[in-house]
C-alpha cells in the first residue's frame, strides 16, 4: 500500500438503516460497481461487507450492515449483533432513511440505538428521485428526528447519484487525517468468490418465492480459469426438500433461469466469459447452527 499525502484523510463509515431504504444501492453507487446485492426483498444483506472509495483527498471505507430489526431466529440475532458492532467500530455512522415514507417506528428504534453511541451520526434521506404527494410532511418528520438528536442531514438518490458528491464532502469533513487502509484501487475487502456467491443469491431473491431466499446459502466449490473461460461450480444449500423442488423448478427451469442471470452478473464482475454450474443440496436447519453459519462465512 502506497504512502498517503500528508493532508490525506481516511475513515470507516457505517451505513445503517431499516431494511430496503437503499443502503446496498448507495454503497454500489459510491464505489462505482455492484459489490453489494440489492433487491426489493428485506434482509438481502447478511454479512458485513466493505466498500472502498478512494479520492485524491480521502479514503472512505463503507461498511454495509444488515437492516436492523427484531430477531426471530439465530441468524436474525447474529445480524442485529453485527449491526451493533458496526456502529461502535466506525468513525461516522450514516443513518439512511427512505424519504418516500414517513419516519416510523422502525426508524425510531434505530435512532434510539444510535443515541447511545458516541460515534458522529449523519442522517441521509434517500430516494429523493421518487415523487411523493406528501413530500413536505415526510421531510418534516425526518427534520424533527434530526433536530431532536442534533444530527446533520443530507439528501440524495442512491439510484441516480444526485446529491452524492455533497454526501461525500460531508463525510470527509467528519473524518480525521489518516493513511490508506486499503490499496487505492481496491473497491471491496471481500474476495471475488464471495461476491460471486452473493450474485447467485441475488438472482434467487429476485426469481423465487419469498420463503426461499432466507433459507439459502451459497458455496463456491471451484473456480477454474482457462485462457478463454472461467468455470464456476457452486452449490445452493437449502433447508428442506420442498425448497429444493422450488429452486430446481419444473424440468429444471428455475435453476436454469437463476443460473443464466447469475452468470451474466458474474461475467460483469470478472469482465470475462463464465460457465456457471449450479447444484442444489438439502442441509437441514443450517440457520440454527452456528458452526454452519461460520462455514458459510457469516461472522458469528
Ligand atoms: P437495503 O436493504 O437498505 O440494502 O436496500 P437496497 O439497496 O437493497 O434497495 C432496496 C430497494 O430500494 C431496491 O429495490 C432499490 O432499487 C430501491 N432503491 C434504493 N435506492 C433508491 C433510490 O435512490 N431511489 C429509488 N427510487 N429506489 C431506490
Ligand atoms: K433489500
Ligand atoms: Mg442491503
Amino acid at each position: 500500500i502506497p504512502q498517503a499525502p500528508p493532508d490525506f484523510k481516511s475513515g470507516f463509515i457505517g451505513i445503517v438503516g431499516r431494511p430496503n431504504v437503499g443502503k446496498s444501492t448507495l454503497m454500489n453507487q459510491l464505489v462505482g460497481q455492484k459489490i453489494a446485492i440489492t433487491s426489493p426483498v428485506a434482509q438481502t444483506t447478511r454479512n458485513r461487507l466493505r466498500g472502498i472509495l478512494t479520492t485524491k483527498e480521502a479514503q472512505l471505507i463503507f461498511v454495509d450492515t444488515p437492516g436492523i430489526h427484531k430477531p426471530h431466529h439465530q441468524l436474525g440475532e447474529v445480524l442485529v449483533q453485527n449491526a451493533k458492532i458496526a456502529i461502535e467500530s466506525v468513525d461516522v455512522v450514516l443513518f439512511v432513511v427512505d424519504a418516500t415514507t414517513f419516519c416510523g417506528a422502525g426508524d425510531r428504534y434505530i435512532a434510539d440505538l444510535l443515541s447511545h453511541s458516541s460515534t458522529p451520526i449523519i442522517l441521509g434521506l434517500n430516494k429523493i428521485d421518487q415523487q411523493t404527494a406528501n413530500f413536505l410532511a415526510i421531510d418534516e418528520s425526518y427534520t424533527q428526528l434530526a433536530n431532536a438528536h442534533q444530527w446533520q442531514t443530507v439528501k440524495f438518490s442512491a439510484k441516480t447519484g444526485t446529491g452524492l458528491s455533497e454526501l461525500q464532502q460531508l463525510l470527509i469533513q467528519n473524518i480525521e487525517l489518516g493513511p490508506y487502509y486499503y490499496p487505492p484501487d481496491l473497491i471491496t475487502d471481500q474476495p471475488e468468490r464471495f461476491i460471486m456467491g452473493e450474485l447467485i443469491r441475488e438472482q434467487i431473491l429476485l426469481l423465487t418465492r419469498e420463503e426461499i431466499p432466507h433459507s439459502v446459502a451459497i458455496s463456491i466449490d471451484k473456480v477454474e480459469e482457462t485462457t478463454t473461460i472461467t468455470r464456476v461450480l457452486a452449490t445452493i444449500h437449502v433447508e428442506r426438500d420442498s425448497q429444493k423442488g422450488i429452486l430446481i423448478g419444473r424440468g429444471g427451469s428455475m435453476l436454469k433461469a437463476v443460473g443464466s442471470a447469475a452468470r451474466e452478473q458474474i461475467q460483469k464482475l470478472i469482465a470475462g466469459k463464465v460457465y456457471l454450474e449450479l447444484f442444489v443440496k438439502v442441509q437441514p436447519k443450517w440457520r440454527q447452527s452456528r458452526i454452519r453459519l461460520a462455514e458459510f462465512g457469516y461472522r458469528v
